[in-house]
């Protein structure tokens, strides 16, 4: 039997039952894509809440519009279960799940050992299966390959395999899944065949590398790039602090150069559940052949070292109008990692609350995206903060959402750390800007 063939006019048909195992901000975006291309798409979580809001059409995720949920749930194109023996029913499966680091900033690749192991019990002849989260090169050919080999099914001839990373950036109004050019490594070339076939029926612009090793690689230097390009500028913002310079205004002008630049902004510290931890993934595997990552280490070591830079910084404004932080009222402006969006994860908004609540300042927060945040030890509510501002001894701007009024801000706060350059053009004598 040509399972190749057969796959392949599946997807050519759209008859192919699509799997997507986790429906986070990648699977769900990307079941609704397979849908709307025209696929009977099987969504699959262990959460049974968020398995219950897919099947009542209500979205979860930022990116995702309840109306179009609602449409390919209504037509009957999109489905969720928390049942995975219904992966016996699905001809081409994507493994969208976390892969958080550990507290020992190792890698936790628990969720893809979990969704291998669903996959390995219910593989059958004929069914694609795809890994997309972010990992370090090997996991698909070292972890996934074996467990699906014990099968006794051949890979590229009975079932094929293959990696994808995702490419998702949360919030971002103008690339979204379907235009957002899709990386694809097979384990064999039949693999990369049929998983380029599945992703061109949904992705404008598909790209074939050798091998998963070689995708798995992209998606680690996408992101590594990032955390090291930021590191640079957060030690930037705090070399140009001891030189007078204003790091807003040389990064402002750097941009100008039309080839060989890329600007980077600093911030309050490294957010997100990417980019703080996809370069230690691969720091992590390099330890296997007894290598030290050194730009990813030193990058690491600056990024986490700004929510601290932030309080000396909070710390240094109110000795300057002889208050100490014991005592004095702080207001931080965002909790969300980066701005327009909810999520707090890695958030550096936490590290600068529990640094100041630490140091004996009564913190408060305000984030219109983020009603309240029980993380970390933290247990507070956001506070509306328009014509209040005047209550607190400093207000510290963490994340630069679009709903707030910056301009406002600097008229009515005493004194303003802003992390983001956020109340540029209405510096006053008040700002202090990292
Ligand atoms: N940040 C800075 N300075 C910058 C850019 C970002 O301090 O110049 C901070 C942000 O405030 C945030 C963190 O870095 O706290 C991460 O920012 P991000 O823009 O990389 O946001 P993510 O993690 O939501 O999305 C990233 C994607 N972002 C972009 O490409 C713009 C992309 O790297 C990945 O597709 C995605 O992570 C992922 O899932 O890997």
């Amino acid at each position: 039997m040509d399972y190749k063939a057969q796959l392949l006019q599946r997807i050519e048909n759209r008859s192919a039952r699509v799997g997507i195992i986790g429906l986070g901000y990648v699977g769900l975006p990307l079941a609704v894509e397979f849908a709307k291309a025209g696929f009977k798409v099987l969504g699959f979580d262990v959460s049974k809440g968020r398995v219950a809001q897919v099947n009542r059409g209500e979205s979860y995720i930022g990116d995702v519009k309840t109306e179009h949920l609602a449409e390919v749930v209504k037509s009957g194109h999109f489905e969720a279960t928390d049942d995975f023996a219904r992966l016996t029913d699905s001809d081409a499966v994507s493994i969208c799940v976390p892969t958080p680091l550990r507290k020992t900033r190792d890698p936790d690749v628990s969720y893809i050992i979990s969704a291998t192991e669903q996959v390995r019990k219910y593989l059958h002849k004929g069914v694609l299966i795809v890994l997309e989260s972010t990992t370090y090169p090997g996991t698909t050919d070292e972890l996934m390959q074996p467990a699906l080999a014990e099968t006794g099914l051949k890979v590229g001839e009975d079932y094929f395999l293959a990696f994808s990373p995702e490419r998702v950036d949360p919030g971002n109004p103008r690339f979204q899944t379907k235009n957002t050019p899709k990386v694809v490594g097979g384990t064999t070339p039949a693999c990369l065949e049929v998983a380029g076939a599945l992703y061109r029926t949904t992705i404008d612009q598909v790209v074939p590398v050798s091998s998963t090793r070689a995708a798995e690689m992209v998606k680690i230097l996408e992101n590594t790039f990032r955390a090291i390009n930021i590191g640079l500028v957060n030690e930037l913002a705090i070399i140009c602090d001891k030189l007078k310079i204003d790091v807003w205004e040389v990064i402002e002008a750097a941009s100008t150069k039309p080839f060989g630049y890329m600007p980077f902004y600093p911030g309050p510290g490294l957010g997100g559940h990417c980019i703080p931890i996809d370069p230690h993934y691969l720091a992590w595997k390099l330890k296997s052949v007894n290598y030290n990552a050194r730009f990813i280490e030193l990058a690491s070591e600056i990024n986490t070292a700004m929510p601290n830079y932030v309080v000396q910084k909070v710390t240094d404004a109110l000795n300057s109008v002889e208050r100490s932080v014991r005592g004095s009222n702080v207001l931080v402006l965002g909790a969300a990692y980066k701005k327009d969006i909810s999520d707090v994860r890695e958030s550096p908004a936490l590290d600068v609350i529990k640094l100041l609540q630490e140091r004996g300042a009564n913190v408060a927060y305000s984030d219109p995206y983020v009603p309240d945040l029980h993380e970390e030890g933290i247990d507070l509510a956001s506070v509306p903060w328009e014509g209040r501002l005047a209550e607190y001894d400093c207000v510290v701007i963490v994340t630069d959402h679009r709903a707030f009024d910056f301009s406002r801000v600097a008229q009515e706060a005493r004194l303003i750390v802003d992390t983001r350059n956020a109340t540029r053009g209405h510096a006053g004598l008040n700002v202090v800007r990292l």
